[in-house]
């Protein structure tokens, strides 16, 4: 019996007034959807089968450099986290993994929490390493660079790391490594860009002898932050061209804030994916910089375009085709969990509108070179409200038809809030 943040009866209390609406309006698109030629229960069933990863640090309350603003009842730790990770996936039923990041989440017994999370019905996604800070008593600083420092005792300490990301990984059940340096530098001249390089690659080597069988290992590129003039893996083509020295089983992973404004990722997306080397996302939203804004909350349209290449890979039988799907998101004005379920659910949307692309009329309109018509077909499907398919999908798993609606109702907050003392934590940064 899996166990549950909130009481399911009460989740069904709150569905039931709801229910002969979304009824009405299932039936109602599905109407308007047959008339397409498009089967609805087809598009649910997919959206059923539709799974994104929570990040961890996404349940606490963000912030920027100047300041955090805790809000009640946070986690102060991984046990607390992944409470709250159970209820986005109870509500939401689209989210039973988590990333953990290693050490905000380092577990004194592993196998304690593995067992914990396995209550709740959830496992383990890519883990994800950290050289960006230095940990209390570390002995080496990561000031000015971890996997590619120029002294070969920092590179040691920043390896080794990433080894026991993978050791801790490997016994919670997860099966990649999500590697994301900040180094760079803030000055021209402060770093050597081909050594640097190098460096990155020569540490790389190292720790992907050390994944074990079945495990991938994804790179992920950022344009700039914390270092804020040249970051050594600083775009795709860098991530994509290191993949491919580093073999089969390292991809690149595409986060939406990393990159320069109006850069076409779409593009970049379906770029990796003829390359074979997209390994994932970290999904978010941005109006200038790495914002990590709820996902589909500034460019649902963008969502949707990366979707459309995404499914169209999908269904056009894209050997080894499996990217993986995370959020990667800092919620410093919102409810985390309130933020999460609704973003698991822009993100499901991008996937079910994708899904409803007539692609035998868009590649026609393509070949005959007929730009409205096949702008038209998009758009057709982004401006498809499928949220009848959403919420009917959510209460058919046992989840809550509003789930925002549904957490505001329950005392989940209030509760944790006796249990969990105010954060001693104020000070400033995303998480
Ligand atoms: C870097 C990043 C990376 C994580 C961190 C929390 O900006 O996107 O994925 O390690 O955020
Ligand atoms: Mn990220």
């Amino acid at each position: 019996m899996t166990r549950t943040a909130i009481d399911p009866g009460f989740v069904a209390e709150q569905n039931a007034p709801l229910l002969p609406n979304l009824e009405a309006d299932y039936a109602h698109l599905g109407a308007q959807l047959a008339r397409r030629g498009v089967d609805i229960e087809m598009i649910a069933q997919r959206v059923a089968g539709f799974r994104v990863a929570i990040p961890s640090w996404g349940v606490g309350t963000g912030g920027t450099r100047f300041a955090r603003f805790p809000s009640p009842a946070e986690p102060r730790d991984v046990f607390e986290k992944i409470e709250d990770c159970a209820v986005v996936h109870q509500l939401a039923r689209s989210t039973p993994t988590i990333s953990l990041h290693i050490p905000w989440d380092k577990p004194k017994d592993i196998g304690e929490l593995s067992r914990f999370a396995e209550d709740f019905g959830l496992g383990f996604d890519a883990m994800n390493s950290n050289t960006f800070e230095d940990q209390p008593g570390q002995p080496h600083s990561y000031k000015f660079g971890s996997l590619t420092h120029t002294d070969r005792a920092v590179r040691r300490q920043a390896i080794e790391h990433n080894m026991e990301c993978i050791e801790i990984g490997k016994a919670l059940g997860s099966r990649a490594l999500t590697v994301w340096i900040g180094d760079g530098g803030n000055f021209p001249g402060q770093q050597h860009f081909r050594r640097a390089l190098d460096r990155y690659l020569d540490s790389l080597r190292e720790i992907v002898r050390a994944l074990p069988p079945g495990w991938r290992l994804f790179l992920e590129h950022k344009l700039y932050e914390p270092a804020l003039y040249s970051t050594v893996l600083n775009e795709w083509g860098v991530s994509y061209w290191c993949a491919s020295q580093l073999g089969p089983r390292v991809q690149c992973l595409v986060d939406l804030g990393h990159h320069a404004p109006n850069l076409n990722i779409e593009m970049v997306v379906a770029r990796l994916i003829q390359f074979g080397k997209l390994g994932g996302f970290h999904f978010n939203d941005s109006k200038y910089g790495d914002d990590d804004l709820d996902s589909g909350s500034i460019k649902p349209l963008q969502l949707f375009l990366i979707f459309q290449e995404l499914v169209d890979a999908e269904l056009s039988g894209v050997p080894d085709f499996d990217p993986a799907y995370m959020l990667d998101q800092s919620h410093n004005v919102t409810d985390p969990i309130e933020s999460l379920m609704s973003s698991a659910a822009e993100v499901a949307r991008a996937y079910a509108q994708a899904s409803l692309v007539d692609r035998a009329a868009l590649e026609r309109h393509q070949e005959e070179n007929d730009p409205l018509m096949a702008l038209r077909i998009l758009k057709e499907a982004f401006q498809t409200d499928v949220s009848p398919i959403l919420a009917m999908a959510r209460h058919r798993a046992r989840g809550a038809i509003d789930p925002v609606r549904a957490f505001r109702a329950s005392d989940y907050r209030a509760r944790k809030a006796k249990e969990r003392p105010p954060a001693a934590r104020k000070g400033a940064g995303i998480v």
